[in-house]
């Protein structure tokens, strides 16, 4: 029999007959979209999980990035980082911004605060910061940073789902935040998204974005577009969140595992947490030094790759390498050293729920041969 692969992510779903008795009302009722009951509860549930005001649905998480790019009215240029999934660059491309890319703190991946004044010209309009692997971004630094400059803040929280700082949520932070319900996410609806914000008045313009700017049967109070999350994503959804916080545990038991084991292997680093924080260890990035580990990251990525371990390099190659990215000056390699050296080294280990803990260590064992 052949050995089953072990890949880096597997989704969580709803217990089927739950869902099942959830589909049975969707079919009564025959209401499958537009702001159904099960879209609303949602939307009330998830603010409340999540610790946060005013939570707008998403039919996927770069829809979501792409409405509030709309929502802000950015123009011009808005920097970012080259150290994320496409979707935070082509969100901007969509709305006619050109990114600029600054560099990353070396240790956890999120742009580096430090940098980001040299990369403001007149045509900035805001800051587009990723939460990588969920480990908050400097915001409290960014935030000075555009206050002083009078840039708007927009997180892309795509990993950062019930990720906490000094028991607040970090989707509080700048003006927007957006997240991911993608199906390899901590938490998902399939595919899902959502914008976070601060307002009722907000979250009113930001709903009329994602329904076409529909006011009313006749009233068009803006130019939307359809980005709504249906019924059946929404009660699958609400199912979701009844084991959320025992699979974050299960996930933390793993992410601990391979802490406690691989912590110590000369050329292999790991990230830690910080203090007063919950993370939801949504992904295991390890870092690879070539000269100390004494092979490539593509090396033990294929190694592992034979013992049927199918990690991930997120994220490699950076976006910054991508046409049409790849042009701009703030691409060259010599401004984003840090990511550069990220983007080479990093394999993000197999972690989720029901991965057996034997295949931890066996991960383990290959990993300190
Ligand atoms: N911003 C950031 C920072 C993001 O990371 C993302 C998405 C976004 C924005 C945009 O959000 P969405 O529009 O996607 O909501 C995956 C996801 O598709 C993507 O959502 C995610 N980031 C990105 C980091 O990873 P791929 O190309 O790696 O997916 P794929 O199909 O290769 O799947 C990865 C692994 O998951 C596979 O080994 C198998 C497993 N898998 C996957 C799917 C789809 C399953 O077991 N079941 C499944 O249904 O992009």
């Amino acid at each position: 029999m052949a050995i089953k692969k072990t890949l880096v992510t597997e989704p969580t779903l709803p217990d089927l007959k739950d869902f099942v008795k959830h589909l049975e009302q969707i079919w009564d009722s025959k209401w499958l979209t537009n702001n159904g009951c099960f879209h609303e509860e949602l939307e009330e549930k998830l603010a409340q999980y999540l610790g946060v005001k005013h939570i707008s649905l998403f039919s996927n998480g770069t829809l979501a990035l792409i409405t509030a790019i709309q929502a802000l009215e950015l123009t011009g240029e808005v920097i970012t980082t080259p150290y994320s999934f496409v979707a935070t660059a082509h969100s901007l491309w969509w709305n006619k911004i050109k990114p600029v890319f600054v560099d990353v703190d070396p240790v956890y991946g999120n742009l580096d605060p430090d940098k980001i004044e040299a990369a403001i010209t007149e045509k900035t309009t805001a800051i587009l910061p990723v939460h990588v692997y969920g480990h908050p971004c400097d915001h409290q630094k960014i935030k000075e940073i555009a206050n002083r400059h009078g840039l708007k803040l927009i997180y892309d929280a795509a990993h950062a789902f019930g990720v906490k700082e000094n028991d607040n949520s970090i989707l509080n932070y700048g003006d927007l935040s957006i997240l991911s319900f993608h199906a390899t996410k901590v938490y998902n609806t399939i595919e899902g998204g959502a914008i976070i914000s601060h307002s009722a008045e907000m979250k009113k313009h930001i709903d009329y974005l994602k329904n076409f700017g529909f006011e009313d049967e006749i009233t068009v109070v803006e130019p939307g577009i359809n980005a709504k999350m249906n019924e059946i994503q929404s009660a699958y959804g609400l199912l979701q969140l009844k084991n959320i916080d025992e699979n974050i545990y299960k996930r933390k038991v793993i992410a601990e595992k391979y802490k406690d084991e691989l912590r110590n292997v000369k050329g292999l680093r790991v990230l830690e947490d910080k203090i007063n924080s919950a993370y939801n260890y949504s992904y295991f990035p390890i870092f690879i030094d070539e000269q100390e580990y004494g092979k490539t990251r593509d090396d033990v990525y294929f190694m592992l790759q034979e013992h049927q371990v199918y990690g991930r390099r997120y994220f490699y190659p950076l976006i910054s390498h991508f046409h049409p990215y790849n042009q701009f000056e703030s691409s060259a390699s010599a401004n984003l050293i840090c990511a550069e050296k990220m983007t080479k080294e990093v394999i993000c280990l197999p972690i989720y729920p029901n991965l057996d803990l034997e295949i931890v260590f066996k991960i383990i064992k290959l990993l300190k041969k």
